[in-house]
């Protein structure tokens, strides 16, 4: 059901660090052609770091480990075909020979069936506003509570709410660090009002305390990695867009898996791209660090 590219097979027989990456931000989070060039710089990041980019999708019901780069074209062209695919959509996408981008969820689940331990996004999805009356609350988190997967990112989404999802990592059980920080990252701002309780200053203290996590039976992890100094937007800008973004949203009805995608795409719009150049940079940002740690984590077999 799985394919796994012959290089990844190689790296990881050979105990090579590597990066796992999603391809739901290529489907559906970045509009075309900034999704490809975000995708590729991202591999190219992971390989300067001294890693092997492991990017994960679905591709005519293969569900790939190591997309080849017509392949990664091929989901970048996009069209209505292609799928979000979260985990408990590999089953239908599989079984009926669709293609698709993987979100966290499904991408962390394929990774850690391979034999991957991390992972690098640009934003993890998270509790929605407003989440008391949609109970929208997205299954990246749940499949980080099984899947043992570090994920790097710039903290969930601005469009979320930070401190509902801060709690419900909390009683997940999955690990939370803050890399060089003490506050969970607001994605597009480097920091919001959200405490985090253990913070990490390099590849290697970063992968002492992964290793650990996970020889004491811990599951996931979340790396929070703020976006890089020039790549942030004011807090207070990126919030505005934001509010206005879920108002649009509530006056047009927009549900289920839409909801992300159309967040994204007004958010964009009222930021005048902005925050498009924001997710591009910190995205690539996180596939480094997480290269990094890669590479310490592999140093400690
Ligand atoms: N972060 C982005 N763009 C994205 C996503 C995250 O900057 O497109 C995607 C990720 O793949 C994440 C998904 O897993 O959105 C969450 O979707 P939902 O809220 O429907 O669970
Ligand atoms: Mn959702």
């Amino acid at each position: 059901m799985m394919e796994i590219a012959p290089e990844v097979r190689a790296a990881l027989a050979a105990q090579e660090p590597c990066v796992a990456l999603e391809t739901t931000i290529v489907t559906h989070g970045l509009p075309h052609p900034q999704n490809l060039e975000t995708a590729r710089a991202c591999e190219a990041a992971v390989r300067r770091e001294g890693a092997v980019p492991v990017t994960i999708g679905v591709v005519d019901g293969r569900a790939v480990v190591g997309l080849a780069a017509g392949e990664l074209e091929r989901l970048a062209q996009g069209g209505p075909a292609v799928r979000k695919i979260a985990a408990r959509d590999l089953g239908p996408a599989v079984a009926q020979g669709a293609s698709g981008g993987t979100t966290v969820s499904a991408t962390a689940r394929l990774a850690a069936r391979a034999g991957l331990r991390v992972f690098a996004t640009g934003g993890l999805g998270g509790v929605h506003r407003g989440a008391r009356e949609t109970w929208d609350v997205s299954a990246d988190l749940y499949e980080l509570a099984r899947s043992p997967v570090a994920v790097f990112c710039a903290g969930a989404k601005a469009i979320l709410d930070l401190p509902a999802t801060a709690e419900m990592l909390e009683t997940l059980g999955v690990l939370v660090l803050g890399w060089r920080c003490d506050t969970w990252p607001a994605f597009y701002a480097a920091e919001s009002d959200v405490p985090v309780e253990h913070r990490v200053e390099t590849p290697e203290e970063c992968a002492a305390v992964l290793a650990a996590h996970w020889e004491a039976g811990g599951r996931g992890a979340v790396v929070l990695v703020p976006p890089p100094p020039g790549a942030a937007l004011p807090r207070a800008e990126a919030e505005a867009a934001v509010q206005a973004a879920l108002e649009e949203m509530a006056a047009r009805g927009v549900r289920g898996k839409a909801v992300t995608p159309f967040l994204l795409s007004a958010v964009e719009r009222r930021t005048g791209g902005r925050s498009l150049a924001a997710n591009r940079s910190l995205v690539e940002h996180n596939a480094a660090v997480a290269a990094r740690v890669a590479r310490a984590l592999a140093g400690r077999r």
